[in-house]
């Protein structure tokens, strides 16, 4: 089997690994398969090759011989399924871990991508002052909710899953705005998840690329 996923040429993180090729090369690396790495760039990505991959001409996409996968929450449960380590052997236990990657990607993840299009995208608009300060309060409201459920336990639902590390991914996302360190059983959550020696490979990968030459420009 020849898996081959796309990054970008250059993360414009400068390697903090918060693209979302960072998620899909944890989980390869959770589940202990080996894969190549094709750099895009931003034009790249929408020329015709890579729409035939990826039609919204993005990133992270996976090859595995001839299934082409995009969307990262179907690559992440693709391996999962077909690969022991991020789902559990319970039947009932497997769907919950599942709800857990979909609430990372379906309630979790939106807010946070708010926050990114209001700081950047939305930075000139007479009214993006306005509105940050309820951006961040969505976030926040949801963050309470999250750590009320996590509570003082390790991962989400018993063991590490899927869920824990679509979760973590999201999390990591808000680290740079600060609202993480607001959250301590959070952000130690999150902690946790980088310590894993899957994700510590994952990031060591994608920072060769991005972070150890300097930046253009
Ligand atoms: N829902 C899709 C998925 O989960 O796979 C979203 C894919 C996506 O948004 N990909 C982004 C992309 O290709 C890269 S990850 N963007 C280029 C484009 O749309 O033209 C998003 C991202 C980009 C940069 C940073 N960063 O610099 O911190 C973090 C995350």
């Amino acid at each position: 089997m020849t898996i081959t996923i796309t990054a970008f040429e250059r993360s414009p993180d400068g390697g903090k690994g918060l693209a979302r090729d960072t998620r899909v090369r944890w989980a390869l690396e959770e589940v202990g398969l080996a894969y190549d790495v094709r750099l895009v760039s931003f034009r790249a990505m929408k020329e015709p090759a890579h729409l035939a991959l990826h039609p919204f001409g993005q990133i992270p996409t996976y090859e595995e011989d001839d299934l082409v996968l995009f969307e990262t929450g179907a690559i992440v449960l693709h391996l999962a399924q077909r690969h022991s380590g991020l789902l559990p052997g319970d039947a009932n236990a497997r769907a919950r871990a599942i709800a857990w990657t979909f609430a990372a990607l379906n309630s979790v993840e939106p807010p946070v991508l708010d926050l990114v299009t209001a700081k950047i995208v939305e930075r000139d608009q007479p009214w993006a002052q306005d509105r940050l300060p309820l951006v961040i309060d969505r976030i926040r409201q949801r963050l309470v909710q999250l750590a009320a459920r996590l509570g003082d336990a390790e991962w989400l639902d018993g063991a590490f899953s899927a869920g824990d590390l679509m979760m973590a991914s999201v999390l990591l996302r808000l680290r740079p705005s600060g609202i993480l360190s607001e959250f301590p059983s959070l952000a130690a959550y999150v902690a946790r998840g980088e310590a894993r020696p899957a994700y510590q490979r994952a990031f060591a990968a994608q920072w060769a690329i991005n972070g150890a030459a300097p930046q253009a420009g």
